[in-house]
C-alpha cells in the first residue's frame, strides 16, 4: 500500500544532527522510496510560537528547504513547501482547537519544558502547538508521520483529535488517523555536554550540539570537548545507564555507521576515549560536510529556493483546500 507521509521541521535555525538522525534521514529513506507520496513542510507557523526576528526566520525557512535537499530530498518527488503560505493550515487549527480538550493539552511535556517555569508568560500559540501540528498531518490524509521520539506524544494527540472530530461530527474515517514512523533506535540524539538533555537548537551552548552547517575543524572540536568520564570505553551495554554522555556517542556512532550498538561497543572495548572520538569524528565529517556543502551552495541561489517553496505550497494548497471545505461543510459552516 502506497504511504502518505507528512513531516515538518521548524525553521529556527542551528539545525543539528539529532534533527537529521531523529528526522531528516529517515525522510530521505521515504523520499526514495517510489510508492511514497511525501511531504515535507517548513513549519514557521509553528516556529513564532516563541519570538523571532522576522530577517532571521525569512533566511531560516530558506535554510530549512536547503537542508531538506542537501541532504537527499528530491523537490521533484516530495512536496516542500513552506506551512504559511498554505492558510489551510492555520484555519484547520483553530476548527480542531475547538473540539480538542483543555485536558490533553495539559498532559503535553513539551510545553511545560519549553515554557519552564513561568508558563503564565509562555504564549498561547506554543500552548495549542500540538493542535496546529494534528491540522498540518490531518489536511493531507497521511498515514505515517516520522518524527523523532520527543514528537511521540503529539502524535498519539493527533490521533485522539482524529478520533474526536470524526466522532462529533458523525463522519467515519473522515480524518485518516495516522501511524507515528519512529526509529526504535538511536531516536533520540542529546546534548554534548549533557546527556540526560536532548540536543537542542536553542541549547545556548553550540558546544551541545553538531549543527549540519558545521565545518570540519568545528565538528572535531566539538567531539573533543564532548563530555564523556575518567573510565575507559565500556566492556557491554550493561553500564551504560550510569553513563549516558557515553551511551549517545555510541549511539551517534552506531547511527551513522548504521550497525548496532553491540557491534560499536565491541569495536572499541576497553580503549581510550581519544580513539573512539578521533574515529567519530571523522564518520561524523564524512557525513556532514558534503551537506553542509550543499546547504551553502543552496543558499547562494536565493531564486531557485524560493521556486522549490512556491511550487511545493501550490501543490500543498491544492490538497489542503479541497480538505478544508470538505472540513467548513461537516462543522456547518
Ligand atoms: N535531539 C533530537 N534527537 C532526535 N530527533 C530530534 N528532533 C529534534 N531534536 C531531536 C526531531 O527533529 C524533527 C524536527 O524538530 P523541530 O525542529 O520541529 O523541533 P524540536 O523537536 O523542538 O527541535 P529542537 O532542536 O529541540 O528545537 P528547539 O530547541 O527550538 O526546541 C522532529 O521530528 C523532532 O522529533
Amino acid at each position: 500500500m502506497s504511504k502518505k507521509i507528512f513531516s515538518g521541521v521548524q525553521p529556527t535555525g542551528n539545525l543539528h544532527l539529532g534533527n537529521y538522525l531523529g528526522a531528516i534521514k529517515n525522510f530521505v529513506e521515504l523520499n526514495n522510496n517510489k510508492d511514497n507520496q511525501c511531504i515535507f513542510c517548513v513549519v514557521d507557523l509553528h516556529a513564532i510560537t516563541v519570538k523571532q526576528d522576522p530577517k532571521e526566520l525569512k533566511q531560516n525557512i530558506r535554510e530549512t528547504a536547503a537542508t531538506f535537499i542537501a541532504s537527499g530530498i528530491d523537490p521533484n518527488k516530495s512536496i516542500i513547501f513552506n506551512q504559511s503560505a498554505v492558510s489551510a493550515h492555520a484555519e484547520a487549527a483553530w476548527i480542531l482547537s475547538c473540539v480538542s480538550k483543555i485536558g490533553w493539552l495539559n498532559r503535553m511535556t513539551q510545553f511545560k519544558e519549553k515554557a519552564g517555569k513561568d508558563k503564565e508568560k509562555a504564549s498561547i500559540g506554543l500552548y495549542s502547538y500540538p493542535v496546529l501540528m494534528a491540522a498540518d498531518i490531518l489536511l493531507y490524509d497521511s498515514t505515517h508521520v516520522p518524527v523523532g521520539d520527543d514528537q511521540k506524544q503529539h502524535l498519539e494527540l493527533c490521533r485522539d483529535i482524529a478520533q474526536k472530530f470524526n466522532n462529533d461530527f458523525n463522519a467515519v474515517n473522515f480524518f485518516k488517523v495516522p501511524e507515528p514512523l519512529i526509529q526504535n533506535k538511536f531516536s533520540r540524539i542529546m546534548s554534548l555536554k549533557d546527556g540526560t538533555k536532548k540536543m537542542s537548537k536553542s541549547d545556548p551552548s553550540d558546544l551541545s550540539r553538531i549543527n549540519l552547517t558545521d565545518k570540519k575543524d568545528e565538528i572535531i572540536n566539538k567531539i573533543k570537548k564532548a563530555k564523556t568520564d575518567d573510565q575507559l570505553m565500556p566492556e557491554s551495554a550493561k553500564n551504560l545507564d550510569s553513563r549516558p554522555e557515553v551511551e549517545n556517542l555510541l549511539g551517534i556512532y552506531s547511527s551513522l555507521k548504521n550497525q548496532s550498538l553491540e557491534k560499536s561497543i565491541t569495536e572499541f572495548k576497553r580503549k581510550n576515549f581519544s580513539e573512539f572520538k578521533e574515529k567519530l569524528s571523522d564518520i561524523i565529517v564524512d557525513k556532514i560536510e558534503p551537506i553542509s556543502k550543499e546547504i551553502k551552495k543552496l543558499l547562494d541561489d536565493k531564486n531557485y529556493l524560493d521556486k522549490i517553496l512556491l511550487d511545493g505550497s501550490n501543490k500543498a494548497s491544492k490538497i489542503a483546500s479541497k480538505k478544508i471545505n470538505e472540513i467548513r461543510q461537516l462543522v456547518g459552516f
